[in-house]
């Protein structure tokens, strides 16, 4: 369907999304080809590598809460206050996020959703961004998180069941690059004592390391001298303390697959639960799935095409067979930025927006800035590929046109 009307033209007064009617103001970007995509619910969909991945890892934890259906419409609140993020947080920006309006916007992580005890959360987050291969307004997240008492017999439990995680770890061909639970660059937090917060993240890596054993070892194919190597590294988050990030080597290669850490006391005071603590950690789906079904481009999870969806088993994880590709249109633009700063994902929004699935790839194949004027150039390559059928060249060239009309209403000057 060429014929996508961005949901908001010169100044509607209300959208319409995932039925139910907003009020339009100065912050709403949604666009229609990022709505259309509420209601797929991939991580549902029975036999969908997403789906299949979703079920592996809720099967690592038996004894958690399973959520998968909340709505992907939250507020800045839920997305980044209640998380400790700071005002001027980058995540917060128009340009990074979808707005609906000031009071209501689509997740950007699965962390807006709080639980208090055990649960393990799926949901598909949005996050304005570039166009390649591996990148997607739409991504999969799944969240995990264990909230127990911390009173002295309730972190003793935990550290007991550390003990068995340790166990059966010993006994698999694993190799962990560590970092220490808690360091003077990634500290207990202040109302914590620095034992339980090492008893929480020693927790928090024992069920993520056997979480990534039981994910990569089979299609790694593992043996004691060759064993599965998983690195944890010191990271920051605005709503943990200590935190931390995974990587796994896999084909060559070591892959970020997720983040975690000690959940900030303020978040959980917040929750309702102040006499608590707990860990939580957040892992990419696409990223897995790309890697363990070897799936060369993102926007095939979209695919409705059955040459895709027929080659999976629920519940299996068997390699994907490329099948043959339909060429690819390349178009270039040139243009002047306007004078007032123009985000390049605004540009990007643009052209999804046009193109819908049909758009590969952008990339700024130039940047140049006049001499006498300053002003900006950029020159931009759009491939434009359909994975079900092949495009003509008049189809391209409508396509080209709206794109420049979307820029040209963005206040650039076509070269
Ligand atoms: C977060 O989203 C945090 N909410 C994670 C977290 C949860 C930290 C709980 C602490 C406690 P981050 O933006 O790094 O963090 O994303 C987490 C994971 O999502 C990444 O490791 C990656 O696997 C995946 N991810 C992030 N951005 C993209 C993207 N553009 N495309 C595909 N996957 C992505
Ligand atoms: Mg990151």
């Amino acid at each position: 369907n060429l014929h996508q009307e961005p949901l908001v033209t010169s100044a509607p007064s209300h959208i319409r999304v995932l039925d139910n009617t907003y009020l339009t103001d100065d912050y709403t970007n949604l666009t229609s080809s990022i709505s259309s995509k509420l209601s797929r619910r991939l991580h549902g969909l029975e036999g969908h590598p997403i789906s299949t991945l979703r079920c592996i890892i809720e099967s690592h934890f038996p004894d958690f809460t399973h959520i998968s259906s909340l709505s992907p419409i939250v507020t800045p609140y839920q997305n980044f206050d209640s998380l400790s993020f700071p005002a001027d947080h980058p995540g917060r920006a128009k340009t990074d996020s979808y707005y609906i309006n000031r009071n209501a916007m689509l997740r950007t992580h699965t962390s807006a959703h709080e639980g208090t005890e055990r649960w393990l959360l799926t949901a598909d987050v949005y996050r304005r961004d570039e166009i390649d291969a591996s990148h997607y307004p739409v991504f999969h997240q799944m969240e995990g998180a264990k909230i127990f008492g911390s009173d002295a017999s309730s972190v003793e439990n935990i550290e007991q069941e550390s003990q068995r995680l340790e166990r059966q770890l010993a006994l698999s061909n694993i190799d962990i690059e560590d970092v220490p639970h808690v360091s003077e660059t990634n500290p207990a937090q202040t109302s914590h004592d620095v034992r339980s917060s090492e008893v929480t993240a020693k927790n928090l890596k024992l069920h993520l390391n056997s979480l990534m054993y039981k994910l990569f070892a089979d299609v790694a194919g593992t043996s004691k001298d060759d064993p599965l190597r998983v690195r944890w590294i010191e990271a920051y988050f605005p709503f943990t303390s200590p935190s931390y990030e995974v990587e796994v080597f896999f084909r060559g290669k070591w892959l970020e697959i997720l983040g975690c850490g000690v959940v900030l006391q303020s978040t959980l005071d917040r929750a309702g639960v102040a006499n608590k603590m707990g860990w939580a950690f957040g892992l990419g789906l696409e990223r897995i799935a790309m890697i363990l079904y070897s799936i060369p481009d993102i926007r095939l999870f979209w695919s409705e095409d059955p040459r895709f969806l027929s080659q999976f088993t629920h519940g299996k994880i068997d390699a994907f067979k490329p099948y043959s590709k339909y060429p690819a249109s390349y178009r270039d633009i040139s243009f002047w930025k306007p004078n007032h700063d123009m985000h390049e994902n605004d540009l990007y929004d643009v052209v999804r927006d046009v193109a819908g699935d049909l758009v590969e790839d952008v990339t700024i194949i130039d940047r140049f800035t006049h001499p006498k004027t300053q002003r900006h150039s950029l020159t931009v390559r759009v491939s434009y590929r359909s994975f079900d059928r092949s495009l003509v060249n008049d189809e391209v060239n409508i396509l080209q046109h709206r794109v420049i009309s979307g820029l040209e209403r963005l206040g650039v000057e076509i070269r």
